[in-house]
């Protein structure tokens, strides 16, 4: 198995599996690494996506303030830990350079593909919730473009490169409400603008996949396929249980699922995933992989108010997929 059109990103944050421990996916002994306040006038900071950029890294963090607004927020950080979130919203911008309208967004997910890095969330769109998108160079001008879809959708994660000529998406149409069903789906696009060629990829199965799937950080390239994590969600007596799983989708057929967990690989567990604003969730929105070592960190929501990390490896992810299909 080998990592194909992978980054090395050397300071990549890292822990080894802790002494006794033989899960797939083991957390950072520092969880939670961002805190619900580490912004001013932040209710909750959690659901983000963090990238490798000029030699440190950069993110869109989600953070719902004390209206309970939700807005996106540029950070930087050199360790990929200790984090500097500006506390104005990001002001996204149309083609000319004005500020475009900004609902609500949240969950982002940022994809760098050639010399773009582009940003997708779940955008209002007159309150219904769709997929924003975006581009950015440099973390400070966002170029917004139109929604991908109508509404409703949500969890829009773009590949990391052209698929068949065209950029492409999972995403995964929804209600206006807390959606009880959900499958993703995949579809292509010539220019970031028009949408199509859907293709189903997978619904929901049994157990802590049950009520819903949906596309979690972007998918990493191997000559397997594309690796992908991904969230499901459990109805339980009391509310939904958001874990994630992993599958490993063809790489010019990205609908086709060659293998996909029937475990989960991180569920709830710890006290910031199980209790907060909305308890046991975990919501990986990042994986940053080094293609060096095949070391890979995660960034997931922590119970709708923190963010925590999580370690794994893509051989032993793959290896993990593939013995538990
Ligand atoms: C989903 C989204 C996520 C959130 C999750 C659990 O529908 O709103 O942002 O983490 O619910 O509340």
């Amino acid at each position: 198995m080998k990592i194909v059109n992978g980054e090395n990103i050397p300071n990549l944050p890292w822990e080894e599996r802790p002494e006794g421990c033989t899960d797939v996916v083991w957390r950072s002994a520092k969880n939670p690494i961002i805190t619900r306040d580490a912004i001013k006038n932040s209710n909750s900071i959690f659901n983000s996506a963090v990238v490798p950029f000029n030699g440190g890294f950069a993110g869109v963090f989600r953070s719902d303030d004390t209206t309970r607004r939700q807005a996106l927020h540029v950070g930087f950080s050199s360790d990929g830990v200790n984090w500097d979130i500006n506390d104005d919203p990001i002001r996204f911008l149309d083609k000319d350079g004005n500020v475009n309208e900004f609902e609500y967004g949240y969950d982002p997910r940022v994809c760098r593909i050639e010399d773009k890095y582009y940003v997708t969330w779940c955008n209002g769109f007159k309150r219904f919730p769709t997929i924003g998108i975006a581009h950015t160079t440099d973390f400070k001008n966002f170029y917004q473009y139109e929604n991908a879809f109508l509404p409703f959708n949500r969890n829009g994660v773009l590949f990391p490169r052209k698929i068949n000529g065209n950029f492409a998406m999972l995403s995964r149409p929804s209600d206006r409400g807390h959606t009880p069903f959900g499958d993703m789906f995949y579809s292509e696009s010539p220019d970031m603008t028009f949408w199509g060629k859907h293709r189903h990829v997978m619904g929901p199965t049994t157990n802590w996949q049950s009520t819903k799937i949906g596309g979690g950080p972007v998918p990493i390239e191997t000559d397997e396929g594309w690796l992908i994590i991904y969230h499901g969600v459990l109805t339980s007596c009391n509310g939904f249980v958001y874990s994630a799983g992993a599958a490993i989708l063809d790489l010019d057929e990205p609908w086709k699922v060659k293998y996909r967990t029937k475990p989960y690989i991180i569920a709830p567990r710890e006290l910031y995933e199980t209790v907060g604003d909305v308890p046991n969730v975990v919501f990986p929105c990042t994986n940053l992989c080094d293609a060096q070592t095949g070391r890979i960190t995660i960034y997931y929501g922590a119970a709708d108010t923190v963010i925590g990390m999580a370690y794994t490896t893509v051989d032993e992810l793959v290896k993990f997929v593939k013995e538990n299909s």
